[in-house]
C-alpha cells in the first residue's frame, strides 16, 4: 500500500513538473523565431547544399532563408556555435540571380562577405559557385553546390496562433498562402473594445441594463437575461409563470 501511494506521488510530481516546463514551441532542438512565426534548427552533420536541403524537407520544411535584417540578428544572438552552414539561397537557375528556396528573390537586404558573391578561379579554371553558406561572421558567401559539405540550418512554420496566442492582444490569424507570418486583428470582434492594444470584455448590463426586463448577466464576449424566480423570458420580457430561463 505505500508504494502505492509513493508512486501515486511519483506521478503528481511528475505532472506538476511538466506543467512547470511545457515543451518549447518548436519541440526540442529548434528555435522558435516569432516574428517570422519559423523554427530553425541547425543541423550538425555536413552534406551538400542539394542534400542538405533534402534533409530539411524530410522535416516539412526547407533550408534557412534570411528575408531581413531582423532574422540575420536573430541568428547572431542564437547560432552560439560559430562554423560555415548553408542557407537557402541560390543562384544555381540563373547566374546571378540569387533566390530564396521559399521562391523569393534575394530583396535589398543582404550580407555579402567582402568581395562576395565571386566566381572563383583554380588554375585557371573557373569553378561555379552558386549556393550560399553563412560564415564564422555570419556573413554570406557563395560556393560549390556540390563540391563542398557543410553543416547547415533548416526552418519549417512555426505554431503561430497555436503558441501564445500568435503574440497577439487581438485575434490571431494565420495566413493560408505560402507566408508563415500570423497577423494580429486591428478590432477585437463582437462583445469587446480594444484599449491599449488589448481586447476588454464589454459590459453591456451597464447600459439600459442590457435591455432586460428583469436580471441582466454579463459574460465574457456577451451577456444574459434572466427572469426573477417564478417568471419566464419570452423573449423580450419576463412574463410571471413557469421556471426561470436563460437567453444568451
Ligand atoms: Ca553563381
Ligand atoms: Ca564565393
Ligand atoms: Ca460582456
Amino acid at each position: 500500500m505505500k508504494s502505492f501511494f509513493l508512486i501515486i506521488a511519483l506521478f503528481e510530481t511528475i505532472a506538476v513538473f511538466l506543467n512547470a516546463h511545457p515543451p518549447p514551441p518548436c519541440g526540442y532542438d529548434w528555435m522558435y523565431y516569432q516574428e517570422s512565426n519559423k523554427c530553425i534548427r541547425v543541423m550538425h552533420s555536413t552534406k551538400t547544399w542539394l542534400d542538405a536541403n533534402a534533409d530539411c524537407h524530410r522535416d516539412h520544411g526547407r533550408l534557412l532563408t534570411i528575408p531581413d535584417e531582423k532574422t540575420q540578428d536573430f541568428l547572431t544572438e542564437n547560432i552560439l556555435v560559430k562554423d560555415h552552414y548553408w542557407i537557402g539561397l541560390t543562384d544555381i537557375m540563373e547566374e546571378g540571380a540569387f533566390t530564396w528556396v521559399d521562391g523569393t528573390h534575394m530583396n535589398t537586404f543582404n550580407r555579402w562577405a567582402q568581395g562576395e558573391p565571386n566566381i572563383f578561379v583554380n588554375n585557371r579554371q573557373f569553378v561555379d559557385e552558386d549556393c550560399v553558406h553563412l560564415d564564422h561572421n555570419f556573413n554570406w558567401n557563395d560556393n560549390s553546390c556540390c563540391g563542398r559539405h557543410k553543416k547547415y540550418i533548416c526552418e519549417k512554420r512555426g505554431p503561430g496562433c497555436n503558441h501564445d496566442n500568435g503574440g497577439c492582444q487581438t485575434k490571431c490569424t494565420e495566413s493560408t498562402d505560402g507566408d508563415w507570418t500570423v497577423s494580429c486583428s486591428h478590432s477585437c470582434g463582437e462583445g469587446f473594445a480594444l484599449e491599449d492594444g488589448k481586447c476588454y470584455d464589454i459590459d453591456e448590463c451597464t447600459n439600459n441594463n442590457g435591455g432586460c426586463d428583469q436580471i441582466c448577466v454579463n459574460s465574457r464576449g456577451s451577456w444574459d437575461c434572466r427572469c426573477n424566480p417564478g417568471y419566464t423570458y419570452n423573449g423580450t420580457r419576463c412574463n410571471f409563470g413557469e421556471d426561470d430561463e436563460i437567453i444568451g
